[in-house]
This record gives structure tokens, sequence and C-alpha cells, in this order.
């Protein structure tokens, strides 16, 4: 039977309680059919580990992922720890150690869910938003000057290289045509940042020419935040910088019903490293320890996961468990207004999979 080996970094707050309520969605989807399986292995990076070592992972950490086909990532992000020092420390170390450099972070609104938007229903919003995860507004060069003193300079500067550009722009290209609307919105501030961004613009005109399938646009990312809201069906693949995708998707999150049900990929589109696949939600300091965390991020998260592995008929059975799931409004977790717990929903998933 074909193993698939899948590394489990729960990370802090509620990435404790939604990682492993993932790995046994996975756990009862594998008991229901004979394929293949999984092994797991549960790495306890993060707030815990700095406290007691000083880093949010060992130095030798990216070696020890190298060999699995997929990670299963929480969120990292502690109380106690300034939040640059724990993302630097454990999710972009990943990210960027691994050259993820597409993230990937579908939209729907789910059966069930009472999405904030008048005249919106699900037909009216199925996105997938495409963000650069290498480099641009994140790449980590910059400093600070006279730290503290009146004349202090701080500076975040954000690098664009033709090639990081070139090969998201790309993706989100491949992306779109496999999609069936064939329609990428590529989203900059070329009006205002004029160096790189009109570079970006540039670039996605040069790359259209090997797509000729797919009709694509242009839209300045504060533009694009009303389209979001006030014509959500004119989207479809939307490509974005670093930070621009960033702030977007939580938006798309909100208007989908909730922070708690929208999931991600960091992706090496060459497979030459594992990719990490993650709620896109943080640790939710206000709820963690309560089992209030919704899941559903995390089991969408582990769709994506299996289309990933090439198991598409497995994913495809596990988006349909949680859609039931989701539809049943007594399964709802207190972020979509019930009252049902972690546990509740993830044995709910866990049923459904194994009753099918
Ligand atoms: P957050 O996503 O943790 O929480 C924002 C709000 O959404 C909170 O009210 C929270 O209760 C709610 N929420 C989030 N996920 C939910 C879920 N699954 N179920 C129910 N409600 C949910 O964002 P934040 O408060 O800005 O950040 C908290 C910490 O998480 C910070 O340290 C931040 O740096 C970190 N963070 C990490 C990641 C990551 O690891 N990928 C992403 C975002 C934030
Ligand atoms: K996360
Ligand atoms: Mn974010």
């Amino acid at each position: 039977k074909k193993t698939y080996r899948i590394a489990c970094i729960p990370g802090d707050g509620i990435g404790k309680e939604v990682v492993p309520a993932g790995q046994k969605v996975l756990e009862a989807l594998a008991a229901a059919q004979d394929g293949f399986r999984f092994e797991f292995a549960a790495f306890g990076w993060g707030g815990d580990w700095y406290r007691e070592h000083g880093e949010m992972m060992p130095a030798g950490g990216l070696a020890q992922l190298k060999g699995f086909d997929a990670i299963l990532f929480g969120s990292a992000g502690d109380p106690e720890i300034p939040d640059h020092v724990t993302l630097w420390g454990l999710r972009l170390k990943i990210c960027q150690g691994f050259d993820q450099y597409a993230n990937v972070r579908p939209t729907r609104i789910l059966p069930g869910i009472d999405a904030p938007l008048k005249r919106c229903g699900p037909q009216d919003l199925d996105w997938v938003i495409v963000r650069e995860n290498s480099e641009g507004e994140y790449s980590g060069v910059g400093g600070r000057a006279h730290q503290g003193h009146p004349i202090e300079v701080a500076t975040d500067v954000s690098i664009m290289t033709r090639a990081g550009v070139e090969r998201i722009l790309r993706y989100a290209f491949r992306l779109a045509q496999s999609r069936p609307r064939k329609q990428l919105t590529v989203v900059t501030k070329s009006n205002a940042q004029r160096h790189a961004m009109v570079m970006w613009d540039e670039i996605a005109a040069q790359v259209s020419k090997d797509f000729p399938d797919v009709k694509w646009d242009k839209e300045l990312v504060d533009a694009c935040t009303a389209r979001m809201v006030n014509r959500p069906k004119s989207l479809d693949t939307i490509v974005a910088t670093n930070l621009h995708a960033d702030i977007l998707s939580d938006l798309a999150a909100a208007l989908a019903g909730s922070l708690g049900i929208a999931p991600t990929g960091n992706i090496d589109p060459e497979r030459r490293y594992p990719s990490m696949f993650e709620p896109i939600h943080g640790s939710a300091f206000d709820i963690m320890g309560k089992g209030l965390a919704n899941p559903v991020g995390t089991f969408w998260s582990c769709v994506m996961l299996l289309e990933h592995l090439g198991e598409k008929e497995a994913a495809a059975k596990l988006m349909k468990a949680i859609e039931a799931v989701t539809a049943d409004a007594k399964l709802h977790t207190k972020d979509l207004g019930g009252n049902a717990t972690t546990a509740q929903v993830t044995d709910a998933v866990c049923h459904r999979l194994l009753a099918a």
C-alpha cells in the first residue's frame, strides 16, 4: 500500500487544536479506503520550543522536514513572544527555505454558511488568490538606524526580481487556465509604486502571450477590495504580491463567512521540497484552549494537500464530507454563529468519511 509521510507542525495557540483535528480526519479518510495510508510525524516547534531553546525551530529543522511528502501546519504566534520573531522563526523559515513561492488560497461560500454579502450566493463567489510567497514586501531586507533616536530611519525593502515575478505569474496563468472560466486578474499598485509594480505589469503582458486562451485584466489593489465586495462574480483567479495578497485573502475569507474556514497551500510547484498546507488564520489568542476553534480551514487545507499528492478522488471525498457538515447549522462553531466544538465538528466529518 502506498504510504505518504506527513510532517505535522501544530505550532502555537489554536494550531495545537486544529492540526490534531486535521490529522484525525486524514486518518479516517485513509481508513475508509485501501489505496494509500499515512505516516505522521509531529514536530513540537513554536513558542514552547522557543521558551526552552531560544529559537522557534532547531537549526537542522529544514533537513528533518525535507524527506516528507507534505507538511500540515497550524500557526506561529505566541502572546509572550513578538510576532515578527515567531513568524520569521518558523513559518517564513519553512516557506522561504523550501522556496514555496506559490501561496494558493481558494475561497468559496460553502453550503450552509451565512456569508455577509447581500445578494451573493455560493454560485457568485468562487476565487483562487495566488500570493507571491518568496520575496516582495516580506523579503526581510531592511533595518533600523539610530534606533530610538529622533533621527531614526527604518526600512522594509520590497524586493521584486524578474525571475521571481515571472514564475509566480506563470503559475497563476497556468492555474487560471485549468479552471472553467480561464480568467485571471493581475493585481498591483503600479500607479504609486512606479518601479517594481510597473515591472509586474510588463511581465504579466509578456507571460500572457503564452496563455492565449486565458482572459486577463489588471486591477489596482485598493480598487480590487471594492470589486471583491461589489462585483464578486467578476473575479476568478487573482494574483498579487506577498503583502497585497495577504490582505486580500483575509478579506476574501471574511466575505466567505469566516477566517476559520479558509485554507491555503504554500507550494513549491517544481516539487524540489515538500509543500506546506495550513489554515490561513493565526493562533487566535482570544479563543485558544477552549475547544472553540473552527477546524474547517484545516480540513480544507487537507483537501489541498491530497490534491497536491495527486489523490484527486480522496480530496473530492473529503471536500464533500466537509460540505455536508457545514450544511448542518448544528455543527457550526462560534465564529459561524453556532455552538459546536472543534471536537464535534471533527467527529462529524470523520463519521461521514467512515460511513461513506
Ligand atoms: P488570528 O487569525 O489568530 O485571529 C483573528 C480573529 O479570528 C480572532 O478573533 C480569532 O478568534 C478568529 N479566528 C481565527 N481563526 C479561527 C478559527 N479557526 N475558529 C474561530 N475563530 C477564529 O489573527 P491575529 O489575531 O491577527 O493573530 C494572532 C497571532 O497569530 C499573531 O501572533 C499572528 O502573528 C499569528 N498569525 C500567524 C499566522 C500563521 O502562522 N500563518 C497567520 C496569521 C496570524
Ligand atoms: K496558519
Ligand atoms: Mn495573513
